[in-house]
């Protein structure tokens, strides 16, 4: 009775560790249905020791799905999530196409799991910026609500997919070897240079896209409509982990000792903070792990009153900050328990 899982976006970045988060947890799978563009059908990929052919995602594939996980970017999910429910599915969307709509849930599990028993169909991972800042900032807010928070990124290749990941690599060699390599999937030449995060600008407010999204989406996920949030984003040249420099100010004063005390028993964090080495989080240590690393805790010297701290967080982007928050939802779906 384990439940039938489909993936749409199969072969992608996020796809390709839906599989793998699935296999690390032990996940029960009746059985895999393999989603993907014209493009990939008819290949096959590997799956509990058996060859699994990759379909093209159509109309008909949800039949008799119980899970459908969905990584193929928002129009995909816009035009197929409704028909995967219709026909009986559960969704798990990592996509932003429903993220800020009242009837579908926004959830990262060590915040507001209790939101999934509310779905009607649709359950939305946030974006993965915002997943990686807020696992931080939640043990914080829940005790000394959190006025303000200001938080510049350092985003990898993998925000932007599989083929933004060859890109990095392959202009690196480029670059290297002294060729041109004109961008592709990027704007802009991504080898051994950064940028503005590739979204397009609000021409009212200037904001990008990304940035939007970390500005609702946190309000939605801490259910508070008052925190006051700056944000940059920006992407840099690594490969697959997202790193944020956050301030914040609390309601009441704080100090980083409280600040270490509560970040080393929240779930899904780790502490990672030796000014002695000079060690704080990397994506060389965060990439392929499930936590989220914080680090370089320290007094915001900015404000004087005492209510602020600012600190430095990594979170594997593929993992906690699409496929393992996804199928930490799906962990907790009723289909899952009856299995
Ligand atoms: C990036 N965070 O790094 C984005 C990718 O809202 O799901 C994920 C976009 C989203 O470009």
């Amino acid at each position: 009775n384990d439940p039938v899982v489909a993936i749409a976006g199969v072969t992608g970045a996020v796809g390709a560790e839906f599989i793998a988060t699935m296999d690390k947890r032990a996940f029960p799978v009746g059985k895999l249905k393999a989603l993907a563009s014209a493009r990939s059908a008819g290949k096959t990929l590997d799956f509990r020791g058996r060859k699994v052919l990759i379909e093209e995602l159509s109309e008909n594939s949800f039949e008799g799905v119980d899970i459908a996980l969905f990584s193929a970017g928002g129009g995909v999910s816009r035009r197929f999530s409704p028909i995967a429910v219709k026909a009986g599915a559960v969704v798990v969307d990592n996509s932003s196409a429903f993220r800020m709509d009242p009837n579908v849930p926004l959830v990262i599990p060590e915040i507001n799991a209790g939101r999934i028993a509310e779905h009607k169909g649709i359950i939305a991972v946030p974006n993965c910026t915002a997943i990686t800042a807020l696992m931080a900032l939640w043990p914080i807010h829940r005790r000394n609500r959190i006025k303000r928070v200001i938080l510049s990124t350092y985003q990898s290749a993998s925000g932007a997919g599989a083929a933004a990941m060859q890109e990095l690599i392959e202009s690196t060699r480029a670059s290297l070897n002294g060729q041109a390599y004109p961008p592709n999937v990027m704007p802009h030449p991504y080898a051994f240079n950064l940028f503005s995060h590739n979204t397009p600008i609000d021409p009212t407010t200037g904001y990008n896209e990304e940035e939007t999204k970390v500005i609702q989406e946190t309000r939605k996920i801490f259910e508070d409509d008052r925190i006051a949030v700056g944000v940059t984003c920006v992407r840099v040249p690594v490969l697959r982990v997202h790193c944020a420099a956050i301030t914040f100010e609390c309601e009441r004063p704080i100090s980083e000792g409280e600040v270490r005390a509560i970040l080393t028993n929240a779930p899904g964090v780790r502490l990672v903070d030796d000014r002695v080495r000079n060690y704080f989080p990397m994506p060389i240590d965060a990439s392929g792990q499930d936590d989220v690393l914080v680090g370089r805790i320290r007094k915001d010297l900015s404000d004087p009153s005492g209510h602020s701290i600012a600190m430095f967080v990594s979170a594997d982007q593929l993992l906690k900050g699409a496929a393992l928050n996804a199928i930490q939802i799906a962990e907790l779906l009723p289909q899952r328990a009856m299995a």
